[in-house]
């Protein structure tokens, strides 16, 4: 089935925040950010701004009625600064305006007198002053400190792992409209109805039950959205709400970029130890998380790191410690992947250090010690793993081997070029690693003329979440798609959400929905079977055609509808759905926290230009988890965008803050993403088809997040491709490889000379 969204995207006429039409009187918000990172506000100076010819009003902390907080896990984030700001862009006051042009104006014109105060930008610093978002985490399996002695070989090494701007194509926004009884209708263009609601409960100081918060879409939310859209909707309301007038907001690219939050950098340390057989034995790792300067979804973050840190690897002794470091950076946030992408990048690291001085494949190592079923995550969930599977798929499938000696031939035969290859076997757990937020509600009608309208808690973001709902229920009523309609997320008709995060959406928000659908079900062939002189039990619904012991009946659906209304049959449902089986307890840190997890391998190939330092990504080959796909469509889309968006993370996308805490990177023109040109000239992807994990919807493994990590293998290509030209480059483990590193490496001296000559170099 196609997207349900192709048509009105093609057609322009899909309805983002920024196209929700304005009513007359709106005002339009801009926010003055922080010029600098961390300092004591000594005056604020608004009267230039306020001279601006059709500002209305500048709010700032004083103004809030109820809290100034809208910090989600952990209550430490002010939405406007009081006297403290922690971080560049962090908003000091809002102005609001009879034009967006006017609003910016303003905020060009106010001045701020700050007393600074020392500004940290590295997460190993801030845990050496003790600047930690909450205290350390250790995971453990086995007994590390008796493991070393088991271990032939044993490497330690560091890692510098930068972060990622989201890039969604709409930016961050919002558009607020008083409403009568006190209340607020809050356009915002957010991954997490809820959190927004909650942040504007905070600030305004009345329940939640005033303010309904309506998503019809997203262009793109990657984690970006999932929290930190809050911001933009609680300024607006407070305005709004002040003003009693609507209120709009829709970030400029800059803003965006930087005012928000974007994917953790961490620094990392680790120690692997192998025996002569090559089995990893023991793993330590110390997880230095740039968590920015409030604690936002960090804490969570460092969870998936650590949950995450021997990615598709059974290893017997491991211990894993996070430190969440407050910086003077803006938040970091939830981004595809959620820290897991950087707990399985060091463990690749250290694989393909032991790789590296044991002068072998990382293959061989990756592959000999894959997880197989029955044995232990470290976090104690018990594999039901398809790591091996998905490997010796890909293996057979694209011929490695062969690839190997086409690489071999070409470097051989190239001086300038040189291309690598690199195997990338992907684990990731499915479930909020927050036990308590899988769950989801569905509330389906069937009107009186036979069509199906639904809303759910999911949120819609190109990610196809609602071709998939309108699929279950389709499938469930036995019905054409034509009858069925998704509405657009509101707070006042499913309340309580989780936002549509951790690739679970459409198994959380799906099974509400089928259980809303199949209780609907059950009483219409109630109806059926009383009219059609039948048991309810014979009674089926196949392409509309009401059947009984399968023989087509006199009634289609539209019949079966009409009786039920005549009879006055409920044609509604909500439905409640939690994940069944899940726990984890974090005092021991054990337990079963994910649904399922989903698997694959990827095989990646890069050709390195050795005089420029650029190079191209040319096949990544993949054998992907799928379970029983819903979609292959939306699925392979997903894989492919993921890959991108994996390979752009670990190759040319460089956040740069400078020593102050300044995002230098502040626009596309310093900021780089793939593009046409950049993107792998081959993507091959195999399905995997498994059939037994039925906690996924209708057996179809979540597919959002985990090909992003398939481009981590891109990091280890190109430095096989740089060895290929300088055997003994010195390859510091630091992303993204810009085509500047990779020009350093292939020029560097011999990597027994240690890492300062690496600086001098820099
Ligand atoms: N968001 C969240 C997530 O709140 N908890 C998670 O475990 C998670 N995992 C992946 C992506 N977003
Ligand atoms: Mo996410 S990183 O699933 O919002």
């Amino acid at each position: 089935m196609k997207n349900i969204d192709s048509n009105t995207h093609v057609s322009g006429t899909s309805v983002y925040l920024d196209d929700v039409p304005v009513i007359n009187g709106t005002l339009f918000g801009a926010a003055f950010g922080s010029p600098v990172a961390h300092g004591t506000i000594r005056e604020l100076m608004l009267e230039e701004a306020l001279q601006i010819p059709g500002v209305v009003r500048i709010f700032t902390a004083a103004d809030i009625p109820g809290q100034n907080e809208i910090g989600g896990i952990i209550k430490d984030e002010p939405l406007l600064a009081d006297h403290h700001v922690h971080f560049c862009g962090m908003p000091v006051a809002f102005v609001v305006a009879h034009t967006r042009e006017a609003a910016r104006a303003a905020v060009k014109k106010i001045r701020v007198k700050i007393d600074p105060l020392p500004v940290i930008t590295d997460p190993r610093e801030a845990q050496a002053k003790g600047e930690l978002i909450i205290p350390p985490r250790t995971f453990t399996l086995g007994d590390i400190d008796n493991a070393w002695r088991q271990c032939t070989h044993i490497f330690e090494g560091s890692v510098d792992i930068n972060g990622q701007e989201h890039l969604y194509i709409e930016t961050q926004g919002a558009y607020v409209i008083p409403q009568e009884n006190n209340s607020l209708r809050i356009y915002s263009s957010t991954q997490g109805p809820t959190a927004v609601q909650r942040a504007v409960t905070s600030v305004i100081g009345l329940p939640m039950h005033r303010f309904e918060v309506i998503v019809t879409r997203l262009g793109g939310g990657f984690g970006g959205k999932e929290d930190q859209a809050n911001t933009w909707a609680a300024l607006c309301s407070l305005a709004a709400w002040l003003l009693k007038k609507p209120v709009k907001y829709a970030l400029h690219r800059m803003e965006d970029m930087a005012m928000t939050g974007k994917r953790h950098p961490y620094a990392a340390d680790f120690k692997i130890g192998l025996n002569d057989d090559y089995k990893i034995i023991a793993y330590e790792a110390s997880f230095f998380q740039n968590a920015g300067a409030a604690a936002d979804l960090s804490t969570a973050v460092l969870a998936r790191t650590l949950f995450h840190c021997t990615n598709s690897y059974f290893i017997p002794n491991v211990k894993a410690t996070g430190w969440s470091c407050r910086t003077n950076l803006p938040p970091n946030t939830a981004f595809r992947g959620f820290g897991g992408p950087q707990g399985m990048y060091v463990i690749e690291a250290a694989i393909a250090k032991a790789a590296q001085a044991l002068q072998m494949d990382a293959a061989v190592i990756q592959k000999k010690n894959l997880i197989h079923t029955g044995q232990e995550f470290p976090y104690g969930q018990i594999a039901k793993s398809e790591a091996l599977t998905c490997w010796e798929k890909a293996e057979a499938l694209y011929n490695p081997d062969d690839l190997r000696k086409v690489v071999n031939s070409f470097n051989a035969a190239n001086k300038l070029y040189k291309k690598g290859i690199a195997f990338m076997p992907v684990c990731f757990g499915i479930s909020f690693t927050n036990t308590m937020m899988n769950n989801a509600r569905s509330l389906v009608h069937i009107y009186s003329d036979g069509s199906v309208g639904i809303s759910t808690g999911a949120v819609e973001m190109g990610q196809g979440v609602n071709t998939k709902i309108l699929q279950v229920a389709a499938q469930t009523f036995a019905i054409a798609p034509e009858r069925i309609k998704l509405n657009h997320t509101s707070t006042y008709t499913i309340a309580n959400t989780s936002p549509s995060a951790a690739s679970a959406t459409a198994d959380l928000n799906g099974k509400a929905t089928l259980m809303a659908c199949t209780t609907i079900l059950e009483r219409l062939k109630h109806v059926a079977a009383d009219g059609l002189q039948a048991a309810p039990e014979d009674i089926s619904i196949v392409n509309e055609q009401v059947l009984v012991k399968g023989t087509p009946s006199t009634w289609d659906w539209l019949q079966l509808i009409t009786a039920a209304f005549r009879l006055r049959v409920n044609l509604s449902e909500h439905a409640h759905y939690r994940t069944p089986e899940i726990h984890f307890d974090e005092v021991k840190e054990k337990g079963h926290p994910f649904a399922y997890h989903v698997y694959g391998t990827a095989i990646l190939e890069v050709t390195v230009d050795c005089l420029r330092g650029t190079y191209t990504v040319d096949t990544v080959q993949v054998v992907h988890d799928f379970g029983n796909s819903m979609n292959t469509d939306i699925d392979r889309g997903q894989i492919e965008g993921g890959i991108v968006q994996g390979i752009g993370w670990m190759t040319m996308e460089e956040v740069i803050y400078d020593r102050d805490g300044r995002l230098r990177s502040n626009a596309l023109s310093t900021y780089k993403v793939p593009d046409i040109y950049s993107v792998p000239k081959t993507i091959a992807i195999d399905a995997l088809q498994t059939n037994d994990d039925n906690l996924a919807i209708f057996r179809s493994k979540a597919v959002g997040e985990p090909p992003l990590m398939y481009g981590i293998g891109a990091w280890f290509a190109l430095s096989n491709a740089i060895r290929a030209f300088h055997p003994n480059a010195d390859i510091p483990f630091s992303t993204p490889m810009t085509p500047e590193k990779v020009l350093m490496a292939l020029y560097s001296k011999t990597n027994q000379e240690t890492n300062q000559h690496h600086e001098e170099t820099i």
